[in-house]
């Protein structure tokens, strides 16, 4: 007897499914790509011909939704918590102590799993079908992504029915990019001229933000995940490892190389296998998770406002890579100082590909006895900047040449001293080397500075070549028509800019103070002296012990500021700002402040922006970090807390809320 359509197509779709579990999520393809390509334009044709048939979770319905315009926020049910940090053993060890004593076991039992480099989601299942993919944004609110997750062949559309999924199922995971296809994906993007991506984290997260999810499609994306919501199916699981378990059994991607660890000495073991395994992973991994395995024992233990207790992240210590010093050459600054670059036979460690690194000064190029054609130990841990280590000193080539400290400037060919007591060598002719006047218009145009928006490196580069620009103070005199005809620039981009500079023309005098670009005067600096002197005027007119009543002020900075104010040509330049319309600020003349000595750190959402937040602070004498420590004074957490407010917790750090700040800075 014939089989109805309605029949064969569910039967197309469940097998397309099967094999689309063992090829995207076993890695066990069953039948020849062409078997599957006939079966999937079978299931095609019927849809095409009955589209009545058509059903969301279709095999054939994972890519055509339309391009978006935005992405909606979606509230998570539960927050999407983050993971607190054992920084190395003695730290690890110390969270095993506290889970033991906290659950009165000798022995915990951990569920350990790789940390998956990816991008976190969270995906909703009703009735065993996909209804809902939101990324974490954070932790309460995320963006509704489901179109770009659809997409992703190892995420199913539609549970598998054995093991009974339960009616609302959440799953939580990792999207990430595989290594082969980031380097295939780039190479692509690279030949066509298209944006390509640092490591494949980046590439996983700028795909899934694709407003068109045929471009999501088209990269290529996988998902592991690692978790389920509070209903994980009945009878409700004991352990964690179970709701690993049956979520595999439901079709959906978990992590191969998940175990279990008991004890804190399993635990190092399982770290040590990871650590070997990590470089033959087609994934990128940045640690391992260890979480309590006996879900009654995490219910005991409870979450932080934004970290579970019951789990800690072990990040891998910094990667280090070989490479190859192919040159060294001499970069000029701001201040004309000469910073030795590296020039290295491209090499990929910590997740990018690193082909110059700083040297900083000679100095350390002689402590490290670092020579052009040695091998070098590059690392990166993060995202910090990446650094030669050492050198590899039984790899050096005969022919290894010692680097000379250049005897003139690079850029401008003029003459370079080294002071006695400084460690950089500088161009002195700060005046007419064409590096360090771009660099000193760059600062004075940066954010925290002027903040003319718009005003960056290439265009000052050009700026300066045509003459356009000889000093700060010619930005005020460009019109958008010369603008407009520099490269790059249209007139709609001309006018903004002439709009941003426009803007930037009444300054405070802290910034202003920043945006001269003295050296050994910070931000910090600025705005104290900005509180002490209060106008422009007599900050200049201020001698060296005026200066050095200030308390971050020495004897150099105090120099310097003195010889920038007594310098003929800056004072023309200043008077040229104010002539061009420049309006610097009075600031209110305060004392010391009644928060002098005290650290505060910002953490969430507070009525007034964080940037205003910390200047009220500073204002009262305060200093304001991002990190917390065991000296930070207190904790200013407004809504939505980051995990700062878990690790004030840990340090027994005060935590104040929005009405205790605007108690302490008097407003
Ligand atoms: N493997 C794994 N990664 N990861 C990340 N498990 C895991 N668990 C997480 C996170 C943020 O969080 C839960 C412990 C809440």
């Amino acid at each position: 007897m014939a089989v109805s359509p309605a029949r064969r197509a569910e039967q197309l779709r469940r097998e397309i499914e099967e094999h689309n579990h063992r090829y995207y999520v076993l890695s066990e393809p069953a039948i020849a790509d062409a078997e599957y390509d006939r079966l999937f334009r079978e299931l095609q044709d019927i849809e095409r011909r009955h589209p009545q048939l058509v059903t969301p979770s279709s095999p054939t319905q994972r890519v055509g939704a339309a391009p978006q315009s935005h992405f909606a926020p979606v509230s998570h049910a539960a927050p999407m918590l983050s993971l607190d940090n054992a920084l190395d053993r003695a730290e690890l060890e110390a969270f095993d102590k506290h889970m033991r004593e906290s659950l009165e076991q000798d022995k915990v039992e951990y569920s350990a799993e790789p940390k998956i480099d990816g991008v976190a989601v969270s995906l909703l299942y009703e009735s065993r079908e996909l209804v809902r993919a939101a990324t974490r944004g954070d932790g309460f609110t995320g963006e509704d992504i489901t179109a770009n997750v659809r997409t992703i062949r190892s995420v199913p559309l539609r549970l598998h029915k054995a093991g009974k999924p339960p009616p609302l199922l959440e799953v939580r995971g990792e999207v990430y990019m595989s290594r082969e296809g980031f380097a295939r994906f780039n190479a692509g993007a690279g030949e066509r001229g298209e944006k390509t991506f640092v490591n494949p984290r980046n590439a996983a997260s700028g795909s899934l933000r694709q407003l068109d999810p045929a471009v999501t499609a088209a990269r290529p994306l996988h998902f592991f995940c690692y978790g389920a919501g509070p209903d994980a199916g009945a009878p409700p699981p004991a352990l964690h490892t179970e709701v690993l378990e049956r979520l595999k059994a439901w079709g959906l991607p978990v992590c191969g190389h998940a175990g279990v660890a008991r004890g804190l000495g399993e635990c190092v073991d399982f770290f040590r296998q990871m650590t070997e395994l990590r470089g033959k992973l087609d994934y990128e991994i940045d640690g391992v998770v260890y979480k309590v395995n006996r879900i009654a024992d995490q219910q005991t233990l409870g979450v932080r406002s934004r970290s579970p207790r019951w789990s800690i992240a072990c990040k891998f210590p910094a990667e280090e890579r070989e490479t190859l010093v192919k040159a060294v050459e001499f970069q000029v600054g701001r201040t004309g100082a000469l910073t030795p670059v590296a020039r290295l036979e491209p090499v990929a460690v910590g997740g990018v590909t690193v082909s110059n690194t700083s040297l900083h000064n000679m100095d350390e190029v002689e402590r490290k006895d670092v020579r052009i054609g040695d091998t070098v130990v590059v690392r990166r841990a993060g995202d910090v900047i990446p650094q030669v280590v050492r050198v590899v000193a039984d790899k050096r080539p005969k022919r290894a040449r010692k680097v000379k400290a250049p005897k003139q400037c690079p850029v401008c060919g003029g003459k370079v001293v080294r002071g006695e007591d400084e460690v950089a060598a500088r161009c002195i002719e700060s005046l007419s080397c064409p590096a360090q006047r771009k660099e000193a218009i760059r600062h004075f145009a940066s954010r925290l500075a002027m903040d003319i928006e718009g005003l960056g490196e290439k265009l000052v580069d050009q700026l300066v070549e045509k003459g356009h620009i000889e000093d700060v103070s010619d930005i005020y005199a460009l019109d958008a028509k010369t603008l407009a005809e520099l490269d790059r620039m249209g007139e709609k981009s001309a006018e903004n800019l002439v709009a941003a500079i426009d803007k930037s023309r009444d300054i405070s005098l802290e910034r202003f103070i920043y945006a001269l670009g003295i050296r050994e005067v910070g931000e910090a600096m600025a705005k104290a002296l900005a509180r002490r002197f209060g106008e422009l005027e007599h900050l200049m007119a201020a001698d060296e012990a005026a200066l050095l009543e200030i308390r971050d002020v020495g004897e150099v900075a105090a120099r310097r500021l003195r010889e920038c104010f007594a310098d003929d040509r800056n004072r023309r330049i200043i008077k040229q700002l104010q002539s061009n319309g420049v309006r610097v600020q009075k600031t209110e003349v305060t004392g010391p402040g009644p928060l002098q000595g005290k650290i505060y750190v910002i953490t969430g959402t507070l009525s007034i922006p964080r940037s205003e937040a910390k200047r009220r602070l500073e204002l009262a004498g305060a200093k304001v970090t991002s990190t917390v420590t065991s000296k930070t004074t207190a904790l200013i957490a407004g809504k939505n807390p980051g995990s700062k407010l878990d690790k004030a917790e840990r340090l027994d750090v005060e935590v104040l809320d929005e009405n205790a700040f605007l108690a302490l800075t008097g407003k």
